[in-house]
């Protein structure tokens, strides 16, 4: 039998996993596809594929029987059972060292348990976050693999090769252990989220605020994509409100205001919510689009609820212009502040080492969030990988500060105006409430105790308070009793 050529197999071969395979294959890579449906690997040996090194299989005892060792394979099929499917189809032809990698949209927890399950049987898993699409696929994706750490400097050539480049470094990086590259590859999809978000309701400002046409919009997303701004997203936005339809006419006030999802930020918000994190802009971008969803509701309801009398804007355009920028700006730092604050609480709950700035630098390119601001964020955390959150770095403090008047501006004139801005107006919620020494949770704690004996600490220095610990703030008032209200001095 003839010597293993294959450096690496690829099993799926839909949009991505064809993509992937020529582009690994462009990096001097041998790598052998196999798919459920093998009449695929054969379309795609005689189309696609023709005239490369790409070898094909028609099995999984063939494909694994073509890697050399360790054994390298990578999943890009449809998330769920498929994954689980194919693990178990591998697992008898594999050795110990060899490796399983998920590069599907799994979640998470899902990678942990494989994770757990393969290495209890010697075998090495890695849950790969692949972002970028067809064509970041095609031409070099954010690569962000976790689980198996002997993995890494198995698979590490072939991934830093196949990645997205900037400036020279690769858009991959090793993540750290169990789900956690799953995991950062869920929270770049909600982050993504709430990029759009943010961008939509700057839109809808300059659209029924300003009153201003789409072409004049297209001109102000172009001009900030040369500043703090300048992003993937921005650009792609710009050249969406220029685009036409046959009449002449801007193609977005066409498109049905409801938008899908495939459920990537909803995992985020829960797992922010299971976390005790406040990502309060990923979960409002959500809703947001849960709330868009309600359409013939919403027509119902504009018809029976008056919002304010809509007044044209009387003051200095290009002043108001600026000041959305930086409300952009701003949100987008609390956002990401917010989305790291997460990353670095399930490490803390999980036992993960995640590397902050590798992450940041890992979605610099390749991905739908890719922007130079994640260059400022990869410079923060390569000073201090401590950092509890980006608002206490220099650059970004000062950023946020700089940008404070204008974002309160924005929000309040939106408010005025009746236009719905929930995730620039929960971002500056954030940053009010991040920044306050003193925030209203001791009535809550009192409330809670109240109703339902919950107890409740003093503030330091306060000890002498009148109430002391198993006493009943009602006896002082001469009310009912219920469960009595309790504190201790903490
Ligand atoms: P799909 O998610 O559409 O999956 C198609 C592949 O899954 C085909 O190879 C298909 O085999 C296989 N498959 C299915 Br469907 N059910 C299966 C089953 N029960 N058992 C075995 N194989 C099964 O492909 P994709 O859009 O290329 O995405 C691949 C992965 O990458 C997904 O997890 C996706 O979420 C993720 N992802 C996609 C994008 C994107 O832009 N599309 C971006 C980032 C990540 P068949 O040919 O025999 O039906």
């Amino acid at each position: 039998m003839s010597q293993p050529v294959g450096d690496i197999g690829l099993i799926g071969l839909a949009v991505m996993g064809q993509n992937l395979i020529l582009n690994m294959n462009d990096k001097g890579f041998t790598v052998v596809a196999y798919n459920r449906t093998t009449s695929k690997v054969d379309a795609f040996l005689a189309n696609e594929a023709k005239g490369t090194k790409i070898q094909g299989a028609h099995s999984v005892e063939e494909l694994v029987s073509k890697l050399k060792r360790p054994r390298k394979i990578i999943l890009l099929v449809k998330a769920g059972p498929a994954v689980d499917d194919f693990i178990r189809q591998l697992e008898p032809h594999l050795e110990k060292g060899d490796i399983i990698i998920d590069g599907g949209n799994s979640h998470y927890p899902d990678t942990i348990r494989r994770s757990k399950e393969l290495e209890s049987k010697g075998l090495l898993f890695v849950g790969s976050g692949v972002s970028g699409g067809e064509e970041g696929a095609r031409y070099g994706p954010s690569l962000m693999p976790g689980g198996s750490p002997a993995a890494w400097p198995a698979i590490k050539e072939i991934f830093q090769a196949t990645a997205a480049q900037v400036n020279g470094e690769p858009c991959c990086d090793w993540v750290g252990e169990g789900g956690a590259g799953h995991y950062v590859k869920m929270v770049h999809n909600g982050i993504e989220y709430g990029d759009m978000q943010l961008i939509a309701e700057a839109y809808d400002i300059l659209k029924r605020g300003l009153g201003l046409h789409e072409d004049e919009i297209a001109d102000i997303f172009n001009n900030w994509n040369k500043g703090v701004l300048d992003s993937f997203l921005i650009e792609i936005t710009a050249n969406i409100l220029k685009f036409k339809d046959d009449d002449g006419e801007p193609l977005v006030p066409k498109i049905l205001d409801q938008a899908g999802q495939k459920g990537t930020g909803k995992w985020t918000a829960i797992a922010a919510l299971d976390a005790g994190m406040p990502v309060t802009l990923i979960g409002e971008a959500v809703f947001a689009r849960c709330l868009s969803s309600l359409k013939e509701e919403r027509i119902r309801a504009s018809k029976v609820i008056a919002g304010p009398q809509k007044e044209a804007f009387k003051g200095d355009k290009k002043q108001f212009i600026d000041d959305l920028e930086q409300a952009l700006y701003a949100s987008k730092i609390i956002s990401y502040t917010q989305g790291f604050m997460l990353m670095r609480q399930t490490a803390k709950d999980l036992g993960w080492t995640l590397n902050y700035a590798g992450i940041a630098r890992m979605w610099r390119g390749g991905c739908i969030i890719k922007s130079v601001f994640l260059g400022d964020i990869a410079a923060a955390y390569q000073k201090n990988s401590n950092l509890e959150s980006l608002l206490f770095d220099d650059f970004f403090n000062k950023a946020a500060h700089k940008a404070q008047p204008g974002w309160r501006r924005i929000i309040a004139q939106a408010v005025l105006w009746g236009i719905p801005t929930p995730a620039f107006s929960t971002a500056l919620a954030f940053f009010d409430g991040y920044r306050s020494e003193v925030v209203p949770a001791n009535l809550l704690q009192a409330q809670r105790d109240y109703f339902g004996a919950h107890t409740f600490r003093v503030v330091p220095g306060k000890e002498n308070t009148k109430l002391k610990l198993g006493e009943d703030i009602r006896t002082y008032h001469k009310l009912p009793c219920l469960p009595f209200l309790t504190c201790y001095i903490g």
